[in-house]
């Protein structure tokens, strides 16, 4: 088995939980992220390639994984983590169109399988069923993912009428699905879902849709229910517990006053006060004489002073 991982850090939420606005805040959406673990799942060579769309648009919050018995998967480098199940000397081969040997190759990668799952709040998986990779690992992915994480949806990919074996193959599988108790119990507590991407209904809905677009119409649904499943609830709780922390904030405070150091020794220094010297006696005013020496008196009006005339 062959596992590559390239881990990348998670986009950036977005935007408008991005606007932090207090310390609290910060800590606040932090912490709630670092608790929040969502993974898309892509199984399967049609899981893969519609897995791969939504890859590259870099949903956020959420990690990727291909899983494939087929060797290509390792240069996929769009998606986070990359699983080869098929052991060296199948790398070409893969599962040969066989659900059993795929199923085989699961179960015995048990131990990473489980790791893609572990502690997930949301999983969402696609895989395509009626060839041997996906109608082999799905159901097995799907009980790991209804064990380890919090909510988990599914969406299987259904070939076209006339793949009639294929599409009988992957019907068995989804009758199947009913026995598989952790995904029974889960889907019961409306914890898990199953959607069905059947590729006949598709091209009967929307005949002049060309087969090399469908895989990038599923993603668009896929993509369309994550938005509205998972990442807008998930981003109003968040706003709401960033916005309670930033309330329950202590108010902005000016700096404290340090006082300054004093010295015990310190004492004022003594001014000597001196004997204010007697006033001199006031002399008398002078009489004001207007220039020219006539006899003009000021009538005061208002602030104004203008001279009146003499009679
Ligand atoms: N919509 C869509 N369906 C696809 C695509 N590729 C495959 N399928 C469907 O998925 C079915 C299963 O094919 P694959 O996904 O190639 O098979 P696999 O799971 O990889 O299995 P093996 O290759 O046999 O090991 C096909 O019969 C198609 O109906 C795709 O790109 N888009
Ligand atoms: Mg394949």
């Amino acid at each position: 088995m062959y596992e590559a991982s390239d881990r990348r850090e998670p986009d950036a939420p977005g935007g408008k939980i991005d606007e932090r606005t207090s310390e609290n805040g910060t800590a606040v959406t932090t912490a709630a992220l670092a608790n929040v673990r969502c993974v898309l799942v892509a199984i399967g060579g049609g899981g893969v390639r519609i897995g791969r769309e939504l890859a590259r648009q870099r949903i956020r919050f959420f990690e990727t994984v291909a899983i494939n018995c087929d060797a290509s998967v390792q240069g996929l480098e769009e998606f986070d983590h990359r699983i080869c199940l098929a052991p060296g000397s199948l790398l070409d081969g893969g599962t040969a169109g066989s659900a059993q040997v795929a199923g085989t190759l699961a179960r015995a990668a048990r131990t990473t399988l489980e790791r893609v799952y572990q502690n997930a709040s949301f999983t969402v998986i696609v895989s395509s069923l009626g060839g041997g990779t996906g109608s082999g690992v799905f159901p097995f992915a799907l009980e790991l993912a209804c064990t380890r994480s919090d909510f988990v949806s599914a969406f299987v990919v259904k070939p076209f009428a006339c793949e009639r074996e294929r599409r009988a193959i992957a019907e068995r599988v989804q009758a199947h699905l009913e026995f598989i108790g952790p995904y029974v119990d889960k889907h019961e507590r409306g914890e898990a879902e199953l959607r069905v991407l059947d590729n006949e209904a598709a091209q009967e809905r929307n005949p002049r849709l060309p087969m090399s677009r469908l895989a990038s119409h599923w993603a668009a649904e896929i993509r369309e229910y994550i938005e509205q499943t998972y990442l807008i609830p998930l981003e109003s709780t968040l706003r709401a517990m960033t916005a309670r922390a930033v309330s329950s904030e202590p108010p902005l405070s000016a700096p404290p006053i340090v006082a300054p150091a004093v010295d015990p020794l310190w004492q004022p220094p003594v001014v000597p006060i001196e004997a204010t010297p007697p006033m001199a006696p006031e002399a008398p005013l002078p009489a004001i004489a207007p220039a020219g020496g006539a006899d003009v008196t000021f009538e005061v009006e208002g602030a104004a002073a203008r001279p009146t005339p003499p009679n």
